[in-house]
């Protein structure tokens, strides 16, 4: 819990969303900064770009990714590989303060032994989206998912196990880290058309990093 002055707390650090959902509020906030030149290398290496879907439309969310492989969509499908098919070359490798704090964050939801081999770089702009969906491209469904939020806050939509079921709206802000694992790990989720602002951190935009482990 995160205290004030007198000892009392307002706002849990930790807030389970759901069975198998851990919100940590704020855990990434001092590793931001780090976090964000890192990504300025990564994206000078592989840039962000706009992927298309299998049916053919073109994503509002730009991409890219580091680590030994990296998330994919074309018109054949959605899948991990280990070259960044803009460029032909490998994608950058996953920083060892990424992995770390993935993997303590995991270890903080009962996830010891996270070891992540993809990173999913996702950035917003205001009025990008990503529709309710299942992360089902990763062999291993046992082992969780561990999102961190950067920049301009995003209203988190969180369904349940079917398409159908009402999602309910959470806010990430900058420095929130999500752990998604056991049964929510299959859970419809999405991120609503991202509101208009400006933040210190980023500017005009929200950048989410997700680990997996997709091998
Ligand atoms: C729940 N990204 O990259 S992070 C994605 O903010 C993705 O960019 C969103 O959904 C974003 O696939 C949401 C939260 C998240 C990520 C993966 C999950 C929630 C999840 C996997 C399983 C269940
Ligand atoms: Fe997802």
């Amino acid at each position: 819990m995160i205290d004030d002055l007198f000892g009392y707390s307002d706002v849990p650090a930790r807030e389970p969303l759901a069975d198998g959902a851990l919100l940590l509020r704020g855990y990434a906030g001092d590793a931001a900064e780090e976090l964000l030149q890192a990504i300025d290398a990564i994206t000078t290496a592989a840039p962000f770009r706009h992927m298309i879907t299998p049916g053919g439309y073109r994503m509002s969310v730009a991409m890219t990714n580091c680590g030994r492989v990296g998330w994919v969509s074309d018109r054949r499908g959605y899948r991990y590989q280990p070259t960044d098919p803009d460029t032909g070359r490998p994608w950058p490798a996953m920083p060892a303060a990424f992995a770390e704090l993935a993997a303590r964050a995991a270890a903080e939801a009962g996830f010891a032994g996270f070891v992540p081999d993809a990173c999913l770089i996702n950035r917003y702009a205001p009025g990008s989206r990503l529709s309710l969906h299942q992360d089902r491209d990763e062999p291993d469904l046992r082992a969780p998912v561990v999102s961190v939020s950067l920049g301009l806050p995003a209203v988190f939509l969180f369904g349940g196990r079917r398409r159908g079921d009402r999602p309910r709206r959470h806010r990430l802000a900058h420095g929130d880290v999500v752990v998604w694992g056991g049964p929510a790990r299959l859970a419809f989720h999405g991120i609503a058309p991202l509101a208009e602002g400006a933040h210190p951190a980023t500017g005009a935009c929200r950048i989410n990093l997700t680990f997996r482990k997709a091998l």
